[in-house]
């Protein structure tokens, strides 16, 4: 995967990524970790959003991904229709450090629901680096909802790369009408808990920096 260069007729495949959770619990900070070898972030003000785009390959094709993330407007607890409109995949995220950004998933995948149903939407337990200890929690949500879960720290990369391409990835099969990768994701994740009870950052150690 490589950063975007001006080719956008060249890719075999277009996706829209976006960001959902409360105000500050690092949505931005995910994004940016995730696109730390040369994004562009566009900020469109009008639309109180910022947008990246990122050209990845999945399955050998070229995917260009459009990352948009909030700009404020999660503070009014409410996104625009716009903001969902023909989204691929959600990237939900919440604080581990604050309970609030935890409970406030039911109304972020609420308002998620009414404009996309079938969407894959992945949850993130982000700033774990904070405190390790929390990963020994249970946040019963995803598991709940159906959904893939990460334990994930913006700050120092652990699982960040994962969390982005799995998100990628569901995108692309969701935009291909194909549910395979979803069970797949969940299998695999199933599986990486048995195994490791805890944190693993065997996939992403590239993006460490601290
Ligand atoms: N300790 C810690 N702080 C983080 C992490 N991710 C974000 N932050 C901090 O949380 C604050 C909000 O981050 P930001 O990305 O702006 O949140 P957003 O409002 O959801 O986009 C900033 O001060 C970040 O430095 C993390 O993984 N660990
Ligand atoms: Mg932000």
């Amino acid at each position: 995967m490589a950063a975007m260069e001006a080719d956008e007729c060249e890719a075999d495949e277009r996706v829209k990524i976006i960001c959902l959770g409360d105000s500050a619990v690092g949505k931005s900070k995910l994004v940016e970790r995730f696109l730390i070898d040369g994004y562009q972030p566009q900020q469109l003000s009008t639309y109180a959003l910022t947008l990246y785009k990122y050209k990845a390959t999945v399955d050998d094709k070229t995917v260009l991904v459009d990352i948009w993330d909030t700009a404020g407007q999660e503070r009014f607890n409410s996104m625009h229709p716009s903001y969902y409109h023909k989204a691929h995949a959600c990237v939900m995220v919440f604080d581990v450090q604050r309970k609030i950004t935890y409970k406030n998933l039911a109304s972020w995948y609420k308002e998620l629901r009414e404009y996309r149903p079938e969407i894959p939407c992945v949850i993130v337990a982000n700033k774990i680096d904070a405190d390790y200890k929390v990963t020994q929690k249970n946040f019963n949500f995803a598991k709940k909802q159906g959904l893939p879960f990460y334990f994930v720290s913006a700050a120092d990369g652990t699982n960040v790369v994962k969390l982005f391409r799995d998100a990628i990835k569901l995108a692309v099969s969701y935009k291909q009408n194909s549910k395979d990768f979803m069970d797949e994701v969940m299998r695999e994740l199933e599986n990486f808990e048995l195994e490791s009870k805890g944190v693993s950052s065997e996939e992403d150690d590239n993006s460490k920096s601290k």
